[in-house]
């Protein structure tokens, strides 16, 4: 097979690889190691320390799974704070999102930002609505700061390695739950049930022992390790499932429908042994 191939080394001993017709941009940020690669059929990718982070061709199910669904539970979900996610993906979700007032990037590395306003602008171009404000700070730090103030929380961060192993402690989420108005919803990207059962079930556990309802939702990403993916959603008031799908609003979506806000919570046995 000729031509240029990217290969993501997974922790699991795993790989996926994508054909390229060329790498666009490669930088050490101060933070992590950022590749932009053009693949032939996934088109543009941006991966982080060797591990894929979005592309063009599936981005859409990722950042409309992870801000949707919260969105969609809270019934006026004006005040949204993203930690991590400087591509923009989910804050281009949650801008378009009637209801939102104010939302809150806060990404840690501004090389993220930079590389995504370059190479990225359909999925950067949500940090551009008057709606939001963008925090190059760490995450830990803005969340220690901040008190009783959003509605939503997402927690858009890369594989608990490197800059991320903070945005998966006990502690931060406990944060997170002060962060929050008394409504409030938390939502956090955990990773695969194929390839990372320990963290999910210690992940849940956490979730579980702080919020009164703790939940685990799946969607289909074909480019991250195994292709499903878990999100966690921790509620203090509203429950997901118990959503009116009839006062969802319709964003434009590609992937995310109210049903499927519904059936991303139906779990394979598998899944459900491991909460
Ligand atoms: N953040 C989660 C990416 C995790 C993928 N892991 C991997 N490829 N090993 C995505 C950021 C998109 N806004």
């Amino acid at each position: 097979m000729k031509g240029l191939w990217y290969t993501e080394h997974q922790e699991a001993g795993v790989a996926i690889s994508l054909k390229a017709k060329t790498k666009l941009h490669e930088e050490r940020t101060d933070f992590q190691f950022l590749e932009v690669l053009d693949t032939d059929t996934f088109g543009r990718m941006l991966v982080l320390d060797g591990a894929i982070q979005t592309t063009m061709k599936d981005e859409f199910v990722y950042h409309e799974m992870i801000s949707l669904v919260a969105l969609n539970t809270h019934p006026h979900p004006e005040n949204v704070l993203v930690v991590g996610g400087g591509d923009g993906g989910a804050i281009r979700e949650i801008a378009k999102h009637p209801h939102v007032k104010k939302a809150t990037l806060v990404e840690i590395d501004p090389a993220v930002i930079d590389a995504s306003k370059k190479y990225f602008p359909e999925i950067s171009c949500g940090l551009n609505d008057p709606k939001v404000e963008v925090k190059v700070e760490d995450g830990i730090k803005h969340i220690a700061e901040s008190k009783g103030k959003y509605d939503v929380i997402l927690v858009d961060s890369t594989d608990p390695a490197g800059p991320a192993v903070g945005l998966f402690e006990h502690g931060f989420y406990q944060g997170i739950f002060d962060a929050l108005k008394e409504d409030g919803i938390f939502v956090a990207q955990t990773e695969s049930p194929f390839l990372t059962e320990n963290l999910i079930r210690g992940v849940f556990q956490d979730f579980k022992s702080i919020f009164p309802i703790a939940k685990l939702y799946l969607a289909y990403i074909p480019t991250y390790p195994s292709g499903m993916w878990s999100f966690t959603i921790g509620s203090k008031k509203y429950d997901p499932e118990a959503v009116d799908t009839a006062k969802i609003p319709d964003t434009n979506t590609r992937y995310y429908t109210p049903q499927i806000h519904k059936a991303a919570f139906a779990l394979p046995l598998f899944v459900q042994d491991l909460l």
